[in-house]
Parts: C-alpha cells; sequence; structure tokens
C-alpha cells in the first residue's frame, strides 16, 4: 500500500528556535519513515510581513541546513524550497479567483498580524492561507501537521478543495485530496522564556526570549540563567497558574527525554529555581549540541545542500505540474 503523504514547512523569518523543533521539525523526523514526507521551507510566505531582503537567502539556506540536521532524510523525504517550485503562486492565483473574500477575511492570525502593521498591512498576508491551501493541495496531501494557531488555516484548505471539486470537478475524479488535520500532540507549544503566556517566535525582537537551535552554549547558559520564573520554590507541570514553570517544566521533559515521573523524583533533589535550570541548561545544550555538529558540516559543504534542494526541486516540480496541468484543464484554460 503506499503511504500517505505528509506536507509542512517553516518560513524562513529568523533564526529557527527551540520550539520550531520540538513543535515541528522533530515530529516530521519521527513521521518521516511512515510517511510520504514534503517538507519545505516557505519563502514565499515569509515576505507577506515586511522582510529584509538582504537576509532572505541566507535565512532560506539555514532552514534548509537545519532541516537535515536535525534528522529530516533526502533518502526518505522530499525537502525543497516552495519559491523554487512557482506552481505553489500559480495555484494560489487560481484558487484566490475561486476563494470568497469573507472566507480569508474571517482568519484570526490575519487579524492579529494585521493590527502589528496598521496601514501598511499588504494583500499577501490575507492571502497568506490561500497560499498555503495552494502548498498542501498541490502535493495531493493526505495529512498536515498543525498546531492550534494553523487549525483554522487548515480547515480553510479543506473549505477550498471542497469547493473547487464541487464546482469544476466530480465526485468520481476529484481534483484535489482533502486533506486532515494531524493534530499535534500537547506539551509541544514551547513558550517565551520572557513571558510564559506568549508563544516563543522567531520574530519576537528580544532575542533573550528563545533559545536560537544555533545559540552556542554560553548563550543558552546566559538566556535559561536569566529567564522568567515565580516566587515559588517548588517545581511543578501543568499549573496553568505557573506559566513560566509549566512551560520550562514542559521543555525540560522535552530535551530531557525523560519521563514526568522521573523528573518529578528528581525534583525532590532540587533546592529551588537554580538546580532546575543547571539541570535545563545542560539537557537543552546536550540536545542541540549534535545538531549544530551536523549544521557546520552542512555548511562547510554547500554543494550538498544545493544538491538535495535541487532533487528536492525537481521531485516536488514533477508533481506540482501534474496537479496544476488538471486544476487549468478542469478550470476550462485552453492547454496547449
Ligand atoms: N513556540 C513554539 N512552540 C511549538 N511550535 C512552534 N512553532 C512555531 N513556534 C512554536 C511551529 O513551528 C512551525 C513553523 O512555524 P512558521 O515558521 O510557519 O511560523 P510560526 O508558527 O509563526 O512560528 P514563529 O517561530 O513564531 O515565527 P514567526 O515569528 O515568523 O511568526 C509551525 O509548525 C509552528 O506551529
Amino acid at each position: 500500500m503506499a503511504k500517505k503523504r505528509v506536507l509542512s514547512g517553516v518560513q524562513p523569518t529568523g533564526s529557527l528556535h527551540i520550539g520550531n523543533y520540538l513543535g515541528s521539525i522533530a515530529n516530521w523526523v519521527k513521521l518521516q519513515a511512515e510517511y510520504d514526507g514534503f517538507f519545505c521551507v516557505v519563502d514565499l510566505h515569509a515576505v507577506t510581513v515586511p522582510h529584509d531582503p538582504t537576509a532572505l537567502a541566507a535565512h532560506t539556506q539555514a532552514v534548509a541546513a537545519l532541516y537535515l540536521a536535525c534528522g529530516l532524510d533526502p533518502a526518505q523525504s522530499t525537502i525543497f524550497v516552495q519559491s523554487h517550485v512557482s506552481a505553489h503562486s500559480e495555484l494560489a492565483w487560481l484558487l484566490n479567483c475561486v476563494t470568497p473574500l469573507t472566507w480569508v477575511e474571517r482568519m484570526i492570525q490575519f487579524k492579529e498580524k494585521a493590527i502589528k502593521q496598521g496601514e501598511n498591512v499588504g494583500i499577501g498576508l490575507l492571502d497568506y492561507p490561500v497560499l498555503m491551501a495552494a502548498d498542501i493541495l498541490l502535493y495531493q496531501a493526505d495529512v498536515v501537521p498543525v498546531g492550534e494557531d494553523q487549525k483554522q488555516h487548515l480547515e480553510l484548505t479543506r473549505d477550498i478543495a471542497i469547493r473547487v471539486n464541487g464546482l469544476y470537478g466530480s465526485e468520481a475524479n476529484p481534483i484535489f485530496r482533502v486533506p486532515a488535520p494531524m493534530i499535534r500532540p500537547q506539551g509541544a507549544r514551547v513558550m517565551s522564556l520572557t513571558d510564559g503566556r506568549s508563544k516563543m517566535s522567531k520574530s519576537d525582537p528580544a532575542d533573550a526570549s528563545r533559545i536560537n537551535l544555533l545559540d552556542s552554549p554560553e548563550a543558552i547558559a546566559q538566556k535559561i540563567k536569566r529567564c522568567k520564573t515565580d516566587m515559588e520554590r517548588t517545581l511543578e507541570f501543568d499549573n496553568p497558574d505557573r506559566p513560566e514553570c509549566q512551560n520550562l517544566m514542559g521543555l525540560y521533559e522535552l530535551v530531557s527525554g525523560k519521563t514526568r515521573g522521573e523528573i518529578l523524583a528528581e525534583a525532590q533533589t532540587w533546592r529551588g529555581w537554580g538546580d532546575f535550570k543547571a539541570v535545563l541548561t545542560e539537557a537543552t545544550i546536550a540536545a542541540l549540541t549534535p545538531i549544530q555538529a551536523r549544521y557546520r558540516e552542512l555548511m562547510a559543504d554547500p554543494g550538498y545542500l544545493t544538491g538535495v534542494l535541487a532533487d528536492g526541486r525537481e521531485k516536488a516540480g514533477a508533481i506540482a505540474g501534474q496537479t496544476l496541468h488538471t486544476v487549468r484543464q478542469s478550470l476550462g484554460f485552453w492547454v496547449l
């Protein structure tokens, strides 16, 4: 039986942090043996907010290298850069023309991000979920891993697929596969080091709010030493009134690979936040050191990385091209 196809991506909007790794990339690595994985660096999404053109290419390269350094295997998965496959932009245009404006105006993420940009908000930001629908539908993905914040966008993707199938396809010959969400396990949401109630984010102007995957051991130690805590001495899981404690204990669980029972037993020996921060620092550095070593090897051999991405572009482009051809035909374009 053919493997189910999964598609996902990260925007090259800055340095990848430990939240991107634990919340997404580490899960993709686990999925890749069982699924036909398509993992892209979604650079077209990165320009939906103001961006630095002198940094975009470098960030794109770094994110692709980190995919490999974290364990994505080009022999198992297709790894590529979104803008290298022009079908993404073309399908997004065609989907724009069949998507009611009211559907995208409802998107919470648009409203949240638009507020931050005031008068300068671009059409691309409103259109972000339609481009995301194009990314997914081009590959006829069966499943898409989604966090809480992307659930609404995947719902929109499904609605668009159903609408296009209904308008231009037939039940026997649907144009798009309607993808299912794969809800990420609880606890894989890493919060900011400076505010346990907001998500760790690449675009947070405060670097101290996140642990970047490429931070030096000294930087990691400093950030954990200075991160926000609370006045209680004991440490526990899952107390929503103690967001920083909840976040850091959750982070320790993920980076150490220990069970909650083991951690709670270990916690008996900690005399407060200081002892806990020392073990968290050690476990975080231990989790990131092999990724950083592999990243440095990859960056020292840029030919290998561009080779992987060129192969990915070819494989992704062939599948995307087939879907786009079907869409053009179904919408009635004169196809030569
Ligand atoms: N803090 C987080 N904890 C767990 N998972 C996270 N992800 C992002 N932040 C956390 C997951 O990483 C993937 C990449 O997301 P993205 O690049 O599309 O943008 P995002 O979700 O908006 O991530 P950032 O880091 O906050 O970027 P900016 O600041 O550019 O918006 C997604 O699967 C996401 O769930």
